[in-house]
């Protein structure tokens, strides 16, 4: 049987065999103990309100770990400024998740059929059962939080995206990279913001009772981004140039399909969100 580094070194070079621009291996335990996964139980997931009137009932505990999983696999691949059409949406996914996807399903089968070892391949959304991926990236040392709020990797900055697969055994994880780019640069991801979302302290270290942050500080405002993720949205409608009754209608069975109610209506459709990246492609870093 192979050790536990080993198992981390074949896993990873398999990775990226299969087209991962990065991998890494996080060890659960840690991960369960990381700023989001303990942020999560006290402020949820609604987006459309300040986090300290989020209402009880929309507050889940915690993620969902499967009771056998030890390690997370962490894949990413590279969404350079090159191929912005990476990370547009189109109703179903994006290209760039397609690609995460295939690259996750076939390690699966491979770690499965190679050393009988059980894997879980985790759904995007922590509502569905996925785990915070930027947590899990920085354990698996592929990089560090920025000022930005997004994880900056050595080779690619923060344009990169990540999925990941759980295993039943224990590979090594080598922890968090000495890395810290953010430390004399002049922040233009901050300032690059269209609607301001890192102007203003929302979560105090006293009130979440942790120190480290969205944003690292707490001046990350996920209900103001979002704001523009939904102007992005309707920026897409706009520009399938419906008739004012057909927009509407389209819009309904967007958000329909964006909480999980319809699947391929819009496949054939050209509806492409182009969602907001200006903190990410304005990060000198990996450039
Ligand atoms: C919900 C969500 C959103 C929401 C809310 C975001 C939020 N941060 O709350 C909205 C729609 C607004 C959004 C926006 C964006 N998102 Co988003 N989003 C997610 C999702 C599904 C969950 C993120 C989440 O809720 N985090 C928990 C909140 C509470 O914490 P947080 O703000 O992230 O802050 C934590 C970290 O900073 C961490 N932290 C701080 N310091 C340190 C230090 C260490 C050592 C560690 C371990 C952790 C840590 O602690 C904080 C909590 O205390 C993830 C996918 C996933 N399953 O993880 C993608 C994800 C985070 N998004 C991603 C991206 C790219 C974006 C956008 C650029 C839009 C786009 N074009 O895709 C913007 C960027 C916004 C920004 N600057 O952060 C990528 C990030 C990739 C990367 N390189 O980091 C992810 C990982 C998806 C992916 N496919 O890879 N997103
Ligand atoms: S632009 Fe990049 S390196 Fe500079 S502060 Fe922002 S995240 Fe850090
Ligand atoms: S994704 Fe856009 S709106 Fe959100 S924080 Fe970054 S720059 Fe601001």
């Amino acid at each position: 049987m192979l050790s536990s580094s080993e198992l981390t070194k074949t896993i990873v070079d398999k990775a990226i065999s299969l087209g991962a621009s990065v991998a890494g291996v996080a060890d659960i335990e840690s991960l369960k103990d990381s700023p989001s996964h303990r942020l999560y139980p006290k402020i949820g997931m609604n987006l459309d309100v300040p986090w300290q009137e989020v209402k009880d009932e929309d507050i889940s505990d915690e993620v969902a770990w499967p009771n056998d999983a030890l390690s997370a696999v962490i894949i990413g691949v590279a969404h350079p400024i090159e191929e912005p059409e990476l990370d547009w949406w189109d109703g179903r996914g994006t290209s760039g998740n397609r690609i995460l996807m295939r690259i996750n399903e076939e390690l699966s089968e491979w770690i499965e059929n190679n050393f009988s070892i059980k894997t879980y391949k985790l759904p995007y959304l922590i509502e569905k059962g996925g785990i915070f991926l930027k947590d899990a990236a920085v354990m698996a040392g592929l990089g560090c939080i920025g000022q930005n709020n997004l994880v900056l990797t050595p080779g690619y900055g923060p344009r990169i995206r990540f999925r990941a697969l759980l295993l039943d055994r224990k590979a090594e994880a080598p922890g968090p990279l000495e890395f810290n780019p953010c430390q004399d640069c002049g922040q233009p991801c901050r300032k690059a913001c269209p609607v301001k979302a890192f102007e203003n302290t929302v979560y105090l270290t006293d009130d979440a009772g942790q120190l480290l942050l969205p944003g690292l500080d707490g001046t990350y405002d996920r209900v103001t981004c979002n704001l523009k993720m939904e102007q992005d949205i309707e920026d897409a409608v706009m520009d399938m140039q419906a008739g004012q009754e057909e927009s509407q209608a389209l819009r309904q069975a967007i958000d329909k399909f964006e909480e999980g109610g319809m699947a391929k209506q819009h496949a054939e459709s050209d509806y492409c969100v182009k969602y907001c990246r200006r903190c990410e492609l304005s990060c000198p870093v990996g450039q």
